[in-house]
């Protein structure tokens, strides 16, 4: 693993965020946050807030315990959605995009690297810090560009598609059937897809016996299913797949950052999953008007 990184997740609790931290978990990064039950014997450090520039929030300590404390710390800094956060220009400056996932690292000219999309943070950090293979093949070999197919394939597929979906089933201000059918419909497709390879293949991860970025980029979305009212029940082996996947070390610290992970939970309970979704709904529905308001006449 490179000795320098310097590494800043600017992230919330969604599909996409938890890609990050899941991945920089399974690489030996380890955040900060938050302390679960404190071990036997904890060493606590105190994190000057003057470190971090004036817009970071700042955390008041850094966490190390006796068997994280040969594995390197990343930050997090949390963007909050409903005070349009991902908006500031301080913001996009690292990702113009105004979206989360977005990281900074320090890169080998001792310069800020920015990085911004899902995919290309988890092929930076496997290039730059997974010499040893754990969650990807070495470049060039079949298996990496089998590894990259997958990857696409959610980043431009699954996630696209099931945003939508969710979209239409929680967000829109009204229930537009054509909406919730097209997405909910191509995202059970999709699903298809990876049932029959996952089926077909009979291997434990989406390409051979190793769980690689590929697998994280979908285990966010899959795992939320239900979220957009597919019910994973009818995808026997991707299900399976996913409890795989949730069994990992590095996928159950991963995926509480910066929050809790409760979707499971949460979709068992329809009173708090329509207070979620509309909670969701103001602040998407507000990010659309603005939108609308800049792009309209253009
Ligand atoms: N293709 C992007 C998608 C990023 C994305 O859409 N992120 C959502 C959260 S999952 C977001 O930041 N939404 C904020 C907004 O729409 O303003 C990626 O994979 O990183």
């Amino acid at each position: 693993m490179a000795e320098k990184s310097d590494i800043t997740l600017y992230t919330t609790q969604t599909p996409n965020g938890i890609k990050i931290s899941i991945a920089l978990e399974e690489l030996g990064f380890v955040s900060p946050l938050p302390p679960p039950p404190p071990p036997p014997s904890p060493l606590i450090l105190s994190f000057s807030s003057s470190l971090l520039p004036s817009h970071h929030t700042p955390y008041s300590w850094l966490y190390v315990n006796t068997h994280a404390a040969h594995r390197l710390p990343y930050k997090v800094h949390k963007i909050t959605f409903s005070k349009n956060e991902q908006k500031q220009p301080w913001f996009l400056e690292i990702n113009p995009n105004g979206r989360i996932p977005a990281l900074t690292d320090r890169f080998d000219d001792g310069e800020t690297i920015r990085l911004f999309e899902s995919g290309s943070i988890m092929l930076y950090l496997v290039k730059r810090y997974d010499t040893e293979h754990k969650i990807s093949y070495p470049e060039g070999s079949r298996e990496w560009f089998e590894m990259v197919n997958w990857l696409f394939f959610q980043n431009a597929g699954v996630g696209p598609m099931q945003g939508q979906a969710n979209h239409f089933t929680k967000y829109a201000p009204e229930r537009i059937e054509y909406g919730i059918n097209r997405y909910t419909t191509e995202t059970r497709r999709l699903y298809g897809v990876l049932e029959k390879h996952l089926s077909d293949k009979k291997s434990s991860y989406l390409v051979g016996e190793k769980c690689t970025i590929a697998d994280i980029a979908h285990w966010g979305w899959v795992t939320g299913a239900g979220w957009c009212e597919i019910n994973i029940d009818g995808f026997p082996t991707l299900k399976a797949w996913e409890e795989r996947m949730a069994a990992r070390p590095g996928v159950e610290k991963g995926r509480h950052v910066p929050d809790p992970h409760t979707i499971k939970e949460l979709l068992k309970d329809s009173a708090a999953v329509a207070k979620a979704a509309a909670e969701s709904r103001a602040w998407v529905q507000m990010g659309m008007k603005e939108d609308a308001e800049k792009h309209s006449q253009k």
